[in-house]
């Protein structure tokens, strides 16, 4: 073995030694005595689109009971652009009623996650969605991912064309293995797995984990600055012209761990619409053959385009697809957070956009039956749903005679309710008790703690200041904290890191301006900070903004600069 590949991460042997992602998932499927997989295979399932995991809240007893931890799976499909058919809709509530821990989970890339899924019923159910045309390849692992796509554009006849770009790209730049259809679907297997190529990928795919998303401009729901390579839309004359093409943007970090940040993307120039599938390779291949393969926490391509220079990455993407750049076109984001409620389209319909509290849609026993709610929405509708990058849900392109009838339905079953502007621009990611790498709360906790804040806010007379607001149970980053203007960012049980200073555009990076505290210091350092506000900020001046301007924290546009602990 060479110096080299002795350095290599695990991971990459595992990739290499999977004969093409199938390592040995599908003899770890009848293994009735334990409800967990091989844990190389553990690695590989992700490419499957699903994880393994168990219930954080119950290990300790599970401990103590001599018994193994509850294994269940969480599983992720892949919905480019979050388009979902109300025929689709109804398949996939009968699958979490059926097969799941019950209820869904709309994520931050506009795709929906099952969670609680027993090991024997992991097959019964990709095999469920297969009958719906929804898979989960790719959802996860080291590949490109689900590739997200303007929900709800300002220029509402654009997002049709958008559209068909996203899925497009995530059409190309599926892996090519047969993996998935034998172990999930029964498809014939193939002769001879060394015969299998893979094209794009090669047989040890990327060195992490790969992010797409297209944005029209002036609403970036999609938060370009948080995926690896992002399409922008140049709209001239209200048609489509071509893309700004954005590379390296992410969030994920490490708590006071110099050398780890998120990124802003950098502007690589114009494209025309017909390029975007051959420069996608090759920013994937640039990534494939460039990026670091020795530490996982250095793999993303916003550290190989840092590493590489700008400059190079972009001849690099030229060479490979054999397209040059055309100087960048100019665009201006204005928000980054959905439009909620009504709003017209072009055609003479309308999108009724539901805020749906951190993604989480269930059957409460006492509470909102949200489930059933659009089920029979799905029923009388018959169009659309679109999952947006913010965790909520747009019923798109509803006749104006069912309008009514829908927001009934919806307002019934606890989809569509009057909630503070604060609360509306709130995001959390899953973490307790199912995500392994949570280090705090945050979905459970953020609704409380925004009950909190918006005390505060009403206290200032603030109450309709759409400040945004993101917390995670980690430094991963999972509900892009570091581009809101307020982050919370799990440390320990109860503690989380204060960063402030996003411009609530997804322009601009937060900074830590506090390591560590609890619930009553936070409300502490945001109250001076919204009486402030209140009286001294200017004419529509953003939350984030006048922090910048009054010198709170200072404004951060390269990852460099931004601190993961205090002491830096
Ligand atoms: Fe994430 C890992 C949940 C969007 C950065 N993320 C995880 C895992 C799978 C934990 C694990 O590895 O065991 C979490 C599963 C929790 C659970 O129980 O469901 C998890 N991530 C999520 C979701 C469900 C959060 C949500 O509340 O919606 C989002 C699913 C998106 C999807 O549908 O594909 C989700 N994750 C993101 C985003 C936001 C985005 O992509 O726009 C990010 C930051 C952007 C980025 O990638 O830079 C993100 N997740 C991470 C990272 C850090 C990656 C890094 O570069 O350091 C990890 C950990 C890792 O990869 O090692 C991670
Ligand atoms: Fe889990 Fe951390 Fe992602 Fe939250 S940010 S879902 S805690 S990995």
């Amino acid at each position: 073995m060479s110096e080299k590949e002795a350095d290599l991460t695990p991971v990459e042997g595992i990739k290499e030694k999977s004969g093409n992602l199938r390592g040995t998932i599908e003899e770890g499927l009848h293994k009735a005595i334990t409800g967990s997989l091989e844990e190389d295979d553990t690695q590989l399932t992700k490419f499957h689109g699903f994880y393994q995991q168990d219930d954080r809240d119950i290990r300790d007893e599970r401990r103590q009971q001599k018994l193994e931890p509850l294994f269940t799976f969480m599983l992720r499909a892949r919905v480019p652009g979050g388009v979902i058919r109300a025929e689709q809709w109804k398949a996939i509530d009968a699958i979490a009623r059926e097969l799941t821990g019950g209820g869904l989970r709309l994520t931050t890339r506009q795709t929906f996650q099952y969670h609680g899924i027993l090991k024997k019923n992991v097959k019964p159910l990709i095999q469920g969605i297969n009958k719906a045309f929804i898979d989960s390849i790719a959802a996860c692992g080291d590949v490109n991912r689900n590739v997200l796509c303007n929900s709800n554009p300002v220029e509402s006849s654009l997002h049709a064309r958008v559209y068909e770009d996203a899925t497009s790209i995530s059409t190309h730049l599926l892996p090519a293995t047969q993996a998935y259809h034998e172990i999930w679907l029964d498809q014939e297997k193939i002769a001879d797995v060394k015969e299998e190529i893979e094209p794009i990928y090669g047989a040890t795919y990327l060195p992490r984990k790969f992010k797409i998303a297209v944005a029209v401009p002036p609403h970036n729901d999609v938060d370009v600055n948080g995926n690896d390579l992002s399409f922008v839309a140049i709209v001239k004359d209200g048609e489509l012209a071509g893309y700004d093409v954005l590379v390296g943007g992410g969030m994920g970090c490490s708590h006071s761990t110099p050398g780890t940040y998120p990124q802003i993307a950098k502007n690589l120039g114009f494209i025309t619409p017909d390029q975007i599938c051959p420069i996608a390779e090759a920013v994937v291949t640039t990534q494939r053959d460039n990026g670091n393969r020795t530490d996982r926490k250095q793999a993303r391509l916003k550290y190989t385009v840092d590493r590489m220079g700008v400059d190079l990455f972009k001849a690099e993407v030229e060479k490979r697809s054999g397209i040059t750049f055309a100087p960048e076109e100019p665009y201006t984001f204005t928000m980054h957070s959905d439009r909620f409620g009504w709003t017209e389209n072009a055609n003479g319909t309308s999108n009724l956009t539901l805020f749906i509290e951190h993604g989480r849609i269930t059957d409460k026993p006492d509470g909102p039956q949200m489930l059933q709610g659009l089920l029979q929405i799905a029923d009388l509708h018959g169009g659309d749903f679109r999952m947006t990058a913010t965790q909520n849900l747009v019923i798109a392109e509803v006749e104006t005679k069912k309008k009514e009838a829908i927001e009934a339905l919806a307002r019934e079953h606890g989809l569509l309710r009057d909630v503070s502007r604060l609360r509306e621009n709130s995001m959390a990611c899953v973490a307790l008790p199912t995500c392994t790498l949570a280090m705090a709360e945050a979905e459970r906790y953020l609704p409380d703690l925004i009950t909190k804040l918006e005390n505060l806010a009403n206290k200032h007379g603030l109450a309709e200041q759409p400040i945004t607001i993101r917390m995670t149970g980690c430094p991963n980053g999972c509900a892009r904290p570091y581009l809101a203007e307020i982050a919370f960012v799990g440390k320990a049980p109860g503690k989380y890191n204060l960063y402030l200073g996003g411009d609530g555009k997804g322009t601009r990076l937060v900074q830590l301006y506090r390591e560590n505290i609890d619930e009553d210091q936070i409300l502490a350092e945001i109250d001076p900070l919204f009486e402030r506000y209140a009286s001294e900020r200017e004419a529509e001046e953003g939350f984030g903004d006048f922090l910048i301007r009054t010198n709170v924290v200072p404004a951060v546009y390269d990852g460099r600069e931004f601190k993961t602990g205090l002491a830096q």
